[in-house]
């Protein structure tokens, strides 16, 4: 396939290239005007050595850089014997030393997988080989700037795809996508971790320049329902929504408009309903143009709710107005009759201290904190014009999950990392900033009942995931997955499995990393019989 036909506004490099080999990988830079002759040692090229300013290393954010490969991890405990799949996840880990102020969302996408079976565990990891990974790579230096800015590029790049793929990781129609929402996916092989498609358009069906990194997954009809935000192009308001089916065809598409351009990072799916949240995280072309990064908080605009049919045509979107609120991650979502049920981990304001407030504020701890709140709208009603909300639990934490099997259904069950301030903190620490991220809870919407797994107070715990117990366990039966980072061993990595139903039991086995693993953003499992054959 061309570059051309996958990407029409990016034309005139490396055409009809095989993009896997090593002269394809230099002509995507080459092509761009990067690198030019036949030497990716061209002196003019990479005249700076690479160094890495210290300040890149502190937020946990990287970089790491090495692809790893180890079969057989050390495991403390016992590995389930009925848990046989891979755990996924990415995260940003910078390639090359970044632009003075740039931050840690704008790393290039690392993927590693722990591929589980048997008792074993082989780890593996690769950088996604985004087109912008491979022009830097080409260049032996950073040729793109802040995150989400064109305008600090390097003019070689500007037909080159911005997207770094760091941000989520799911499988469909066997790929392995590694997700960025200004972009199209990135495609790579579930085994080896290879990339097979540096800008993936669906068989070339996918009219949207950019993807959420959030789709969601129909387990009744095997669709993946997902969208683009900025959809037509930079600081657009055009939305597309669309779902492919088992076999990665679009069979359903529809544009709507956003009331504003805002970031729209995740969305919700019911069987009848699709909906989205627009945050006051505003894209603003003024910051940018001054080399700023993509978003500033507005805190004079509300939030809208925006509600549509599933497989319509998007004219009946109807926009429900809403507070200042920041909510980024939808832990489920369902419809009963014509009420629109959406829970999300929601803060009062700015849950980012590395995207700027716009009037000056500053960052303010306390109105970060996220709590699981349900947003909800009754359909029928013709003329409310605002959505409601719910806290449904006291605990404080961000990226919910739940048991995935249930999205776009009626749900019971989910999970989120918490931090319970109640737990001790181990004094060899000092003072932190922050609490770290110290437990597991386990969310009962029928009894509101909560259960926690907490990781000990030398610890600190990134994003879980659920294992179904097997392929047609109850609801939120099965095990929890995530990787702890150790603080008083310079953050080194365990890979935790507990098991969702005792969490107050402590984990059933922990997959002992020899060094700390870049920071995930979101991860994913994909059951054994699902992965292709080795
Ligand atoms: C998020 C993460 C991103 C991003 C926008 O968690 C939003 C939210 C890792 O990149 O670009
Ligand atoms: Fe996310």
């Amino acid at each position: 396939m061309s570059r051309k036909s996958k990407q029409p506004k990016k034309t005139g490099s490396g055409k009809g290239m095989d993009r896997r080999s090593f002269m394809g990988t230099l002509a995507t830079a080459a092509g761009t005007g990067a690198v030019l002759g036949a030497s990716s040692f061209a002196p003019s090229a990479h005249a700076e050595t690479v160094h890495f300013p210290t300040a890149s290393y502190l937020g946990g954010a990287g970089p790491f850089r090495s692809e790893c490969d180890i079969q057989d991890c050390d495991v403390e405990g016992e590995i389930p014997a009925s848990i046989n799949g891979a755990f996924y996840r990415v995260g940003p880990d910078w390639q090359y030393p970044p632009m003075t102020g740039n931050i840690p969302f704008d790393g290039e996408g690392h993927v590693s997988m722990f591929r589980i079976a048997n008792g074993h565990v082989d780890f593996k990891s690769r950088y996604a080989r985004t087109q912008r990974f491979k022009a830097q790579a080409a260049a032996r230096k950073r040729l793109f700037g802040m995150y989400r800015n064109h305008f600090t590029d390097d003019p070689s790049v500007a037909q080159v795809s911005r997207g770094t793929a760091n941000t989520h990781v799911v499988f469909h129609h066997g790929h392995l996508f590694a997700l960025k929402e200004d972009s199209p996916p990135v495609a790579m092989n579930p085994l080896t971790l290879e990339t097979v498609d540096d800008y993936y358009t669906y068989h070339g069906e996918l009219k949207s320049l950019t993807h959420t990194a959030h789709p969601k997954f129909d387990y009744t009809t095997g669709e993946m329902i997902s969208f683009g935000y900025e959809a037509k192009g930079f600081a657009t308001d055009d939305v597309c929504v669309f779902s492919a089916d088992a076999k990665g065809h679009i069979t359903w598409q529809a544009w709507i408009k956003a009331p504003y351009v805002g970031m729209v990072h995740d969305f919700a799916v019911s069987q009848k309903y699709v909906a989205f949240l627009v945050i006051p995280m505003a894209t603003n072309v003024e910051r940018m143009k001054q080399g700023q990064v993509h978003y500033a908080w507005d805190s004079t605009l509300p939030t809208w709710f925006g509600v549509m049919e599933r497989g319509g045509d998007g004219k009946d979107v109807r926009w429900f107005k809403g507070p200042e609120r920041c909510a980024t991650h939808v832990m489920g979502a369902f419809s009963d009759g014509n009420k629109m049920y959406v829970d999300m981990d929601m803060a009062l304001k700015n849950q980012f201290p590395f995207f700027p407030n716009l009037h000056g504020e500053p960052f303010d701890p306390k109105s970060a904190v996220g709590y699981v709140t349900r947003l909800s709208v009754d359909l029928s009603k013709k003329d409310i014009s605002e959505y409601s909300m719910e806290r449904l639990y006291p605990q404080a934490g961000v990226l919910p999950r739940q048991d995935d099997r249930y999205q776009t259904l009626p749900y019971r069950i989910g999970f989120m990392p918490t931090t319970d301030p109640t737990k001790p903190l181990n004094p060899k620490l000092g003072n932190l900033a922050f609490r770290p991220t110290n437990s597991y809870t386990r969310f009962d919407h029928a009894t509101r009942a909560t259960s926690e797994f907490f990781i000990g107070d030398d610890s600190s715990l990134q994003e879980c995931c659920f294992i179904p117990r097997s392929k047609n366990a109850p609801e939120g039966d099965g095990y929890l997955v995530g990787v702890a980072n150790r603080l008083l061993e310079g953050g080194r990595s365990d890979l935790v499995i507990v098991d969702a139903l005792h969490m107050e039991d402590g984990p059933v086995a922990t997959v002992r990393l020899p060094y700390r693993i870049y920071s995930q953003v979101h991860g994913w499992w994909v059951p054994g019989d699902a992965l292709p054959k080795a």
